[in-house]
């Protein structure tokens, strides 16, 4: 046989390869080769076969670049039925991860084995689907309906010994593949072990209690979401009929969610987050060293980066300004690990070996010597920045790359504090560090090539998305934010209140709005930025200055239980406070300003308009290379909701023509922030999108 899929023979013992690099997703080749192969088995002597694939992983599941696009038969599910209903029994061997189709492969095998270390999930929903080929309806005959929704739902990935425990593993091996595969299938044999349908198993009795508890959280963790509970709907009402009745009502709501708008948005997100962190220009490009991490600056920023530098195994010196300061930072450090050993993320011992072999906490700059890469991370002050800079031009070695977190300064003007300006680059961490998977790596006018990819591969290194931006007051996601931010702050102005404009984020789909956002990061945030912004600000342009009266009234947000909302034993989460809504209507009125009414949908007209169009002056100036770069700054450092791909993306789904109209209307109002983009109006003229600048 040719192709991604082999069918050959040892003795009795049918082998069944797939090889499709790079993860062996289930493409048409694939579909119509694992036909041809069961159909090969069934006319060979072999009494058993080895359901194996080549390469770093079993099947990563349906090949997702082919969604979208007309099916071609076999369909998987077919695919899958074919192999099930064989007369002679098949194992299946995952190693790496089986997932979504791939682990519903395993399931239409009769017998699985495990090689340690290997994975099985159904990630089907992180697309804004659910699984398709019969995992909601294997999967609850096998394990019973309610872990089954759980795993389908939380889309985690299950490791070997779990499943083993579930009875979804049969045996687990620490062989290769091939002879692990082998081995069972012999044993097979020697027992005469039957072939072994999932879809013909009773499934075991329902804690009925437990699935609607369930039901209820994923209602909750999921809301705006369409596909989880479909896919827990599907599963109970599914498997109370006959499996390919069941499998039908599967396969019709799959489809369904496959023409949907979030399944659109949740496949852009995923190759989104891929492209942006292979930049072209660095094909070929070797990175530096990343090994020994210096970290200037003990902080909530400087211990939340020395913590993800600590978890992805890299040295790290951390510098503080005196003993004091320094263990501080050093218990600071140690109380993250600890809550990371809490939470089963860390080991106590590797967390120990952490401490003790990997941490060096000092006041000494000297330390800093041998460092491969170091990251400033001291107050967001020009002149502090430039004598940090100045000292590691004098200490670090030759080559090493030196990193500013700045989130708004000019890189440039701090790169000019050091004889190497082409070392010098930005990377600009989301708070807490070791949390936030968004890293913007800003590229300043002499940052070398060698270095950018540094900062790339150092992000891969600690599991962060990294996104290219350049050198301008915010770079790509705090421009964008202040951009909005005043959005929201007008709207205020003008009559909304912050409770509504709060609201009708959180349907929308945002996690919080903005003012809970800020209540929860501190006002005294906004309130510095709003002072370093006054001499820039144009005659005539407004924006939230009823934050300062907050600021000054001492009410911080969470830290002092009023910000916007108030915040006691009653209320932890925050309830809205009247006095907030007097001190707007005092600023109104000194403002001349008669309040109206705005609905929700207005409101998230304009504060979305807001962002595409500040996303697409950004993309404009290229600041960000692309449209989607900008969408994974957003959905990583924001908390944009995934299920609607980004704002630009977004953009693209509502039209841009209606977005500039939305932009042209607010500008009436001659509020500077609502000057559209050239790129936005560009697109508008030549009827383009967003992601026609997405391609290469
Ligand atoms: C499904 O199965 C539906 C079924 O229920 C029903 C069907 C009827 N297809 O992430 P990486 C590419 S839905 C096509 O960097 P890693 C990826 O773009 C599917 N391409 O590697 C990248 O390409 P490039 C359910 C795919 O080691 C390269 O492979 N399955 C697919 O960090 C390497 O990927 C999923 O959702 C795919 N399915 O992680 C699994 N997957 O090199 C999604 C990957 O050109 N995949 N590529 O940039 C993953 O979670 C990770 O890729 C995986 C490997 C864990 C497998």
């Amino acid at each position: 046989m040719e192709g991604p899929v082999t069918y050959e023979t040892h003795g009795d013992i049918g082998v069944i390869r797939i090889d499709n690099p790079p993860v062996n997703a289930t493409s048409h080749a694939v579909r119509a080769g694992l036909i041809a192969a069961a159909d090969a088995f069934a006319a060979s002597p072999a009494k058993v076969a080895v359901l194996m694939a080549e390469g770093r992983t079993f099947v990563a599941g349906a090949d997702i670049t082919e969604f979208g696009k007309p099916p071609l038969e076999p369909h998987l599910p077919d695919v899958i039925n074919r192999i099930e209903a064989l007369e002679k029994p098949v194992v299946c061997v995952i190693h790496g991860t089986a997932l979504g189709g791939g682990f519903e492969i395993a399931l239409g095998s009769h017998y699985r084995v495990m090689i340690t270390g290997a994975k099985i999930g159904l990630p089907e929903v992180n697309l804004g689907l659910i699984p398709g080929a019969g995992g909601t309806q294997r999967l609850p005959r096998l394990i019973g309906l309610v872990p089954a929704c759980e795993i389908f739902t939380s889309a985690r990935q299950v490791g070997a010994a779990e499943c083993l425990k579930l009875g979804i593993a049969d045996a687990l091996s620490d062989k290769a593949p091939f002879e692990a595969g082998m081995d069972f299938a012999r044993k097979i044999l020697d027992e005469g072990l039957p072939v072994r349908r999932v879809s013909e198993m009773d499934v075991p009795p329902t804690d009925q209690d437990a699935l609607q508890a369930l039901t209820n959280r994923v209602a909750k963790a999921n809301r705006g979401h369409v596909c989880h509970l479909k896919g827990i709907d599907v599963a109970i009402v599914g498997t109370q009929k006959p499996f390919a009745e069941g499998l039908k009502m599967e396969r019709a709501a799959f489809w369904e969610l496959m023409q949907s708008p979030q399944r659109a948005a949740m496949i852009h997100a995923f190759f989104a987050e891929r492209k942006v962190a292979n930049l072209p220009e660095l094909k070929g490009v070797e990175p530096r060293p990343i090994g020994h991490v210096g970290v200037i600056g003990g902080g909530t920023m400087g211990s939340g980066i020395a913590v993800s530098c600590l978890l992805s195994g890299l040295r790290v010196t951390l510098i503080e300004r005196n003993a004091e300061t320094v263990e501080h930072a050093h218990n600071g450090i140690a109380k993250t690990l600890a809550d990371s050993v809490k939470r089963g993320k860390l080991g106590a011992d590797a967390r120990d070996a952490l401490l003790a072999e990997k941490l060096l906490c000092t006041d000494k700059y000297e330390k800093l010597a041998a460092a491969d890469v170091v990251i400033e991370a001291v107050f967001e002050s020009m002149e502090v920045k430039k004598d940090v800079f100045t000292k590691l031009d004098a200490i670090c070695k030759p080559g090493a790359v030196l990193a500013t977190n700045t989130s708004y300064l000019d890189i440039n003007e701090i790169a000019a504090m050091t004889r190497r300006p082409q070392d010098v680059i930005g990377l600009h961490f989301f708070s807490p560090a070791h949390v936030m998977r968004l890293l913007e790596v800003v590229v300043a006018a002499k940052t070398a090539p060698e270095v950018v990819a540094t900062g790339f591969a150092l992000a891969k290194t600690l599991r962060k998305v990294p996104v290219r931006a350049g050198v301008c007051d915010g770079f790509i996601g705090n421009r964008i934010l202040k951009t909005y931010r005043t959005a929201a702050d007008i709207m205020v102005l003008e009559g909304a209140s912050p409770f509504q404009v709060d609201k009708a984020l959180v349907d929308f789909g945002f996690a919080m709005g903005p003012y809970a956002v800020a209540d929860l990061a501190g006002l005294d945030i906004g309130y510095l930025t709003r002072q370093r912004l006054l001499p820039q600000r144009k005659p005539g342009e407004r924006w939230g200055e009823w934050g300062d009266v907050l600021y000054e009234k001492g009410r911080l947000g969470r830290k002092t239980g009023h910000g916007h909302y108030i915040y006691d034993e009653a209320s932890p989460k925050g309830r809205p406070d009247p006095e907030v809504e007097e001190i707007i209507a005092h600023e109104r009125a000194r403002k001349g300003i008669a309040p109206r009414s705005f609905t929700d949908a207005e409101i998230v007209e304009r504060y979305m308009a807001a962002m595409i169009n500040e996303g697409a002056k950004v993309v404009g100036e290229g600041i960000a290379r692309r449209p989607m770069d900008v969408d994974v700054t957003l959905l990583y450092g924001y908390g944009f909701p995934r299920f609607r791909g980004g704002p630009m993306h977004y953009a693209d789904q509502i039209g841009l023509a209606k977005v500039l109209a939305t932009i042209e209307e607010a500008g009436k109002s001659g509020d500077l922030i609502w000057e559209p983009a050239p790129l936005l109006k560009q697109l508008v003229a030549e009827g383009r999108s967003f992601d026609s600048l997405n391609k290469d």
